[in-house]
């Protein structure tokens, strides 16, 4: 073993509820916003394959957590379904917490512990009718929902997340356009990003208050901003992408502060969010115990070089470009650049500028089109290239623990294939595949086998 990894390292992968369950409307569950803009444009993203379909883990967990054990799997992160616990936005679907508690029951019983995540990209469409993060009520909502997720699973699990990635529902919902309600309008994206931060802080304060002996953080995709030059407006321009993109989550879910230089342009540009007597109190007093990242790209960034169209919408993009790096390593299927230093690079930051704080990778993983062509005669898929993607990022992150990192685990997207937000099936990342034409048949892939020596040996 050339790499070993400290002991009780956290091995597992990571789901998500829309991603995964299917039964998009059985036993009460709601609507949500992915079931809702499926329906109204199946063919905007996805193919005609919707969340409906997906891997119907909603039926099948038990074959998939005994899966998850074979493969080594001694931890597992997964999402609650809102609009399953509370299908208008404000009730109660007992249905819903008979099924977490049998998933939570499931894999405890497989010595797998449970990583549980409130809030994956999946607004109850009821709320969303409401305004969704642009309205202050639904914070609330949230903070009961999270209450009840607490009250109901909390004796059993240990370790919750109020969010997966919050930038990316304030991105593409409110200004890239690849998320429902998907409006160009930088104003309401400053108050959804701002309300889903009082909404995560607010979720730690009930939660602290309870007592439970467990642990709560944010999962935050973190993209290093790397500036094209040394020059001055290269510097720059990467500051202010680094205060939009990563800090406005990472400084306040750690710190409890908002980075200056973010709160400067906002003032300046007139778009400070409305906000409530007390609200910073609570983001500075409610801060997370540990942190998820999920790291697949980084960001490459120059100054600009014309002046912004100054009737085009206001845009994080007023401020910087982007550029492609020369000699860039690229994944050609879902166009992201492979940089595996970038991984070590965000430790080292945590570590000297965020006081060491715990922390582990919560997503990492390469998405492949066209996988079958992989599959051998007695029907494994060989995805060496998988592998190979791990071990050099897992290489990264144990040089970073040598140097005093407090990385507890690492985490692959995913544990199977699954539905995604932009692309329905085309990119497969699962260590197990889903055959869509045969009744989504599982099969263990080749990168499955090897994650299980990983966990077993510890390394590599
Ligand atoms: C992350 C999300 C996941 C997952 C993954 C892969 O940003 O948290 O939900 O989908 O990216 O990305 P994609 O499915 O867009 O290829």
């Amino acid at each position: 073993i050339q790499f070993r990894f400290p002991k009780g390292f956290w091995w597992g992968s990571a789901v998500s509820a829309t991603q995964i369950e299917g039964a998009a409307d059985k036993d009460g569950k709601g609507k949500n916003i992915w079931d809702y803009w499926y329906e109204q444009e199946p063919n905007r993203f996805f193919n005609g394959v919707g969340p409906e379909k997906t891997s119907q883990f909603y039926d099948r967990f038990r074959e998939d957590i005994q899966l998850m054990k074979e493969i080594g799997h001694n931890s597992f992160r997964f999402s609650i379904s809102w609009s399953r616990m509370f299908p208008d936005g404000k009730s109660i679907n007992r249905k819903g917490i008979d099924f977490y508690n049998q998933v939570i029951d499931e894999l405890i019983l497989h010595g797998i512990e449970p990583f549980v995540n409130l809030y994956h990209f999946d607004m109850p469409l009821e709320l969303q009718k409401m305004g969704g993060w642009a309205n202050r009520e639904v914070v609330n909502a949230y903070v009961q929902y999270a209450k009840t997720c607490f009250a109901q699973f909390g004796d059993r699990v240990k370790k919750w997340f109020t969010h997966n990635e919050p930038i990316v529902p304030v991105e593409g919902g409110y200004l890239y356009d690849f998320h429902y309600p998907n409006e160009v309008d930088f104003g309401k994206a400053v108050q959804v990003a701002y309300h889903m931060m009082l909404s995560s802080a607010s979720a730690i304060k009930e939660y602290k208050e309870l007592g439970q002996d467990g642990k709560i953080g944010i999962i935050l995709n973190l993209t290093p901003s790397y500036p094209r030059s040394h020059h001055p407006a290269d510097l720059q321009a990467s500051k202010i992408a680094d205060a939009f993109f990563n800090r406005s989550f990472l400084d306040p879910s750690i710190t409890g502060e908002f980075p200056q230089e973010l709160v400067q342009i906002l003032d300046e540009e007139g778009y400070r969010p409305e906000m409530e007597d007390g609200d910073l109190d609570r983001i500075e007093q409610n801060t997370v115990d540990f942190l998820g990242i999920n790291y697949y790209q980084p960001r490459r960034v120059k100054a600009k070089e014309y002046m912004p169209n100054p009737d085009a919408p206001f845009m994080p993009e007023c401020f910087f470009d982007h550029y492609v790096m020369p000699g860039r390593k690229m994944n050609p299927y879902r166009g992201w650049e492979i940089y595996e230093k970038g991984i070590y690079d965000i430790l080292i930051n945590l570590k000297e500028n965020y006081g060491n704080i715990e922390c582990f990778i919560s997503e990492n993983g390469m998405g492949v089109e066209g996988e079958e062509r992989f599959r051998d005669k007695n029907g494994t898929i060989q995805d060496d290239y998988r592998i190979e993607f791990i071990q050099e990022h897992l290489k990264w992150v144990h040089k970073a623990i040598q140097e005093g990192c407090n990385v507890k685990g690492y985490h692959l997207w995913t544990f199977m294939d699954n539905w995604s937000w932009t692309n329905a099936y085309k990119n497969r990342y699962g260590l197990v595949s889903v055959n869509l034409d045969k009744d989504s048949e599982r099969s263990i892939k080749k990168s499955g086998y090897w994650f299980k020596s990983l966990s077993e040996n510890n390394g590599f």
